[in-house]
């Protein structure tokens, strides 16, 4: 229903060619190797197309799950300020998701077959929107931290081989960054607060550290796309070393806050100058990914709630969208 209706490069191609598979894929290797970007009608390898479709659609979902952690705070925030802040930010995400939706049907998908995928529970998104968030310290967690991780992730993501997710990444990144202050904002604050304040950013700070760490992903030993992602230009940075850059940026954030980080094994490296951390859990994180997180359940049931909820709607734009048509061709 709502597919972009696109030619897209294909197997079997319309036209009568004169190239071969071979030299297409040289034409496609020669674009990356010159920083090109791939297009959505140039000729792509099969497999190309499908990692990016899944990460794409990944990260969509993510956006669009995403709110829901968060939506539940609008009504509770404690101040018109804040409330406008945050309403503005979990619209923002809503954004985020549309945008990346549409970059995934230039790849020949529907959108239909997307939402369908998420709603079944055959689709990933974010293992960090599984947990609970228990207090409006973890909304200001939340931006600090996920939203920082995120920045960290996406920033490289602009310049990806693939234009319309590299397109789309550069106002995502500009919102996320609003996202990050706002959520460190809103934790200075509490910070200035009370005792009770202090302790409950504290407790919201215990509890996400471990999970935003988690967001970059495996190991890169244990990371199975890596390798495609890397050569092909959809990933530029590796999963350690965008987790290493966000350590390295939010320690001393942590510091300022005057709030600890729950790892007594975090410490500089004499020789690199990086913080180094302990060891992540990754039986928890493989959990949450596999669906058994605190949250997975409730954030599906309540993504295909507000999916049906808002059935009228689509009917609604369905209908005014065809009866503009209708208007248009009499006119015409
Ligand atoms: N959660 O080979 P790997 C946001 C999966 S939204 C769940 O390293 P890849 C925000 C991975 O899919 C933030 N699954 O994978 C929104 C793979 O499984 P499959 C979302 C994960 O793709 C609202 C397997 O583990 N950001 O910021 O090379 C409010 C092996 O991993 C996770 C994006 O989506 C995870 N954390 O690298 C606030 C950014 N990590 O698919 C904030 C775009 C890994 O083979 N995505 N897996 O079955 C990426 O950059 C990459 O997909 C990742 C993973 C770095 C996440």
């Amino acid at each position: 229903m709502y597919t972009q209706a696109m030619d897209i490069p294909s197997g079997d191609r319309d036209e009568p060619s004169v190239k071969s598979d071979a030299q297409y894929e040289a034409e496609f290797e020669a674009k990356l190797a010159r920083g090109d970007f791939i297009e959505p009608k140039d000729w792509m390898p099969e497999r190309y197309r499908k990692t990016l479709i899944r990460q794409i659609s990944q990260h969509a979902h993510s956006e669009i799950v995403g709110m829901l952690p968060e939506g539940g705070w609008i009504t509770r925030a404690p101040t018109l300020e804040r409330k406008c802040i945050l309403l503005a930010k979990v619209q923002d995400e809503a954004g985020h998701g549309m945008y990346l939706y549409s970059a995934a049907e230039t790849l020949g998908v529907s959108r239909d077959e997307l939402i369908e995928a998420l709603h079944s529970g055959k689709a990933k998104y974010s293992s960090i929107f599984n947990y609970p968030t228990k207090t409006w310290a973890d909304i200001g967690v939340v931006g600090w931290l996920v939203d920082g991780a995120a920045i960290m992730n996406q920033i490289p993501l602009t310049r990806c081989s693939y234009g319309p997710y590299a397109r789309a990444m550069i106002r995502v990144c500009k919102e996320e960054s609003f996202h990050q202050r706002q959520g460190y904002d809103l934790l200075l604050t509490l910070m200035k607060g009370s005792e009770d304040q202090r302790a409950m950013v504290q407790d919201a700070v215990n509890r996400w550290w471990w999970p935003s760490l988690m967001m970059f992903g495996p190991h890169d030993s244990e990371s199975t796309n890596s390798g495609d992602s890397m050569k092909w230009g959809i990933k530029r940075i590796s999963n350690d070393e965008l987790r290493q850059k966000f350590v390295d940026a939010t320690v001393p954030q942590a510091q300022l806050l005057g709030v600890s980080l729950p790892d007594p094994d975090l410490k500089v490296d004499g020789a690199t100058g990086h913080w180094t951390v302990g060891p992540i859990d990754w039986s928890e994180f493989w959990n949450v990914v596999n669906g058994k997180g605190e949250c997975n359940e409730e954030r599906l049931s309540d993504r295909v709630k507000a999916w049906e909820d808002g059935a009228w709607v689509r009917e609604a734009a369905l209908a005014h969208a065809q009866k503009k048509r209708h208007r248009d061709c009499v006119a015409a």
